[in-house]
C-alpha cells in the first residue's frame, strides 16, 4: 500500500490540492519516473443525438442547471489515462465495440454478455444528476443507461452475496497502466442494497449520445449520492462476494478514501473542506449538501452502520 506523505506546505492552501498534485509529488519524492507516454489520439466527433434517445425520467429533478457538454466531457478524472484533468483527447482511442462484462463470483451462472446483448434486457432511460468529486468540483448531467437493479436481476446472486464489485477494463492504450505505485485495476463496490437502490445507475451515454470514452464509455457507474470516485469507468468485470473488497482509492489512501464514500459538507477531507463545491462552467462556488441532496433516497441505508466511516 502506498501512503501519501503530508507537508505543512500542503495544509494551509486555500485552495484544494487534487489527487493528481498529490500523487505526482509522491512519486518524485518516491524518485519514481512519474512521466508516462501521453497517446494523442484524434478526437473523433460524437454522433448527434440519436433520434431513439431514451425519454427523461422526472423523478430526479437535480434542482440545478445542466452543466454544458463542452465541460462535463473535457475536465474528467481517469488515471488510467494520466493524472491530469486533460486526458478525453487520449480517452478517445478506448475501442467501445466489442466489449463485454465478465458476470461472476457468487451468482447462480457465471458467464460473459455482450455490451449490446445487455443493452436489450434492460430499459433504457434518462435520469440529470448532479456529480461531486471528493475534490470538491462538480457537475449537473442529463445520463442515460439503466437501474444498477436491473443488472443485478440478469446476474442472479445467491442470497450469500453481500456486495457487488466492479472492476474497469485494462486495456493496452491505457498507459496510466504503467505507472507502478496505483494498485491496478481500478476496482470500485457497493454493498447488494446500496446496488438495489434506485439511484444506482449504469451510464451508457450522456447528452444524448453515447457514453464517449473519457467519461467511462460504454458503460460506467454513476452513484450520486457518493464521491465521483465510486463511480467506476469502462466496468469490464462484475463480481458478487460476500467479502467487502478493498476498493482502488482506499488501496492507495485509506484515511482519505473510504468504502462508504457518501458526499458530506460537515466531514472535511483531512486536506480540504467539504462545505462548498466549484460547477464546472462558471466556476461558481456551491453549497454542498449531505448525500449530494439525495438524502431521501438514501439515508436509510445507513441507519445500521454508524459506527463505521461513512463520510469519507
Ligand atoms: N476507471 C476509473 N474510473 C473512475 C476514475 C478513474 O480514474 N478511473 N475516476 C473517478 C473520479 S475521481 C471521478 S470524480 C469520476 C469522474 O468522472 P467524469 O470524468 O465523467 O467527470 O470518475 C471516477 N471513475
Ligand atoms: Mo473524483
Amino acid at each position: 500500500m502506498h501512503v501519501i506523505k503530508r507537508f505543512g506546505w500542503e495544509i494551509p492552501a486555500a485552495r484544494i490540492t487534487p489527487e493528481p498534485v498529490v500523487l505526482r509529488r509522491r512519486a518524485i519524492l518516491a524518485g519514481s519516473a512519474a512521466v508516462g507516454t501521453v497517446a494523442l489520439g484524434t478526437f473523433r466527433s460524437l454522433p448527434a443525438r440519436a433520434e431513439e434517445a431514451p425519454a427523461r425520467n422526472p423523478a430526479f429533478d437535480p434542482g440545478r442547471a445542466i452543466t454544458e457538454e463542452k465541460y462535463a466531457t473535457t475536465y474528467n478524472n481517469y488515471y488510467e489515462y494520466g493524472e491530469s484533468k486533460n486526458i478525453w483527447r487520449a480517452a478517445q482511442v478506448l475501442k467501445q465495440r466489442p466489449w463485454t462484462i465478465e458476470i461472476g463470483g457468487m451468482v447462480s451462472q457465471p458467464r460473459t454478455i455482450a455490451i449490446d446483448d445487455l443493452l436489450k434486457q434492460v430499459q433504457l432511460e434518462e435520469r440529470v444528476y448532479r456529480h461531486r468529486c471528493v475534490e470538491a468540483w462538480a457537475m449537473t448531467v442529463p445520463w442515460t443507461g439503466f437501474q444498477l437493479s436491473q443488472l443485478v436481476k440478469l446476474a442472479d446472486p445467491l442470497g450469500s452475496a453481500k456486495y457487488v464489485v466492479f472492476e474497469t477494463a485494462q486495456d493496452k492504450t491505457m498507459t496510466g497502466l504503467n505507472a507502478p505505485f496505483y494498485p491496478w485495476p481500478y476496482i470500485e463496490g457497493v454493498t447488494m442494497d446500496e446496488a438495489a437502490n434506485e439511484l444506482a445507475f449504469i451510464s451508457t451515454g450522456m447528452y444524448g449520445k453515447p457514453l464517449p470514452p473519457q467519461n467511462g464509455g460504454p458503460l460506467r457507474l454513476t452513484l450520486p449520492w457518493k464521491y465521483g470516485f465510486k463511480s467506476a469507468k469502462a466496468i469490464a468485470k462484475v463480481t458478487f462476494t460476500d467479502k467487502r473488497p478493498t476498493t482502488f482509492w482506499e488501496a492507495i489512501q485509506p484515511s482519505e478514501y473510504g468504502f462508504w464514500a457518501n458526499v458530506n459538507p460537515a466531514v472535511p477531507h483531512p486536506r480540504w473542506s467539504q462545505a462548498k463545491e466549484r460547477l464546472l462552467g462558471d466556476d461558481e462556488m456551491v453549497p454542498t449538501q449531505l448525500y449530494n441532496g439525495y438524502a431521501s433516497f438514501v439515508s436509510g441505508l445507513y441507519t445500521d452502520r454508524k459506527g463505521e466511516k461513512l463520510f469519507m
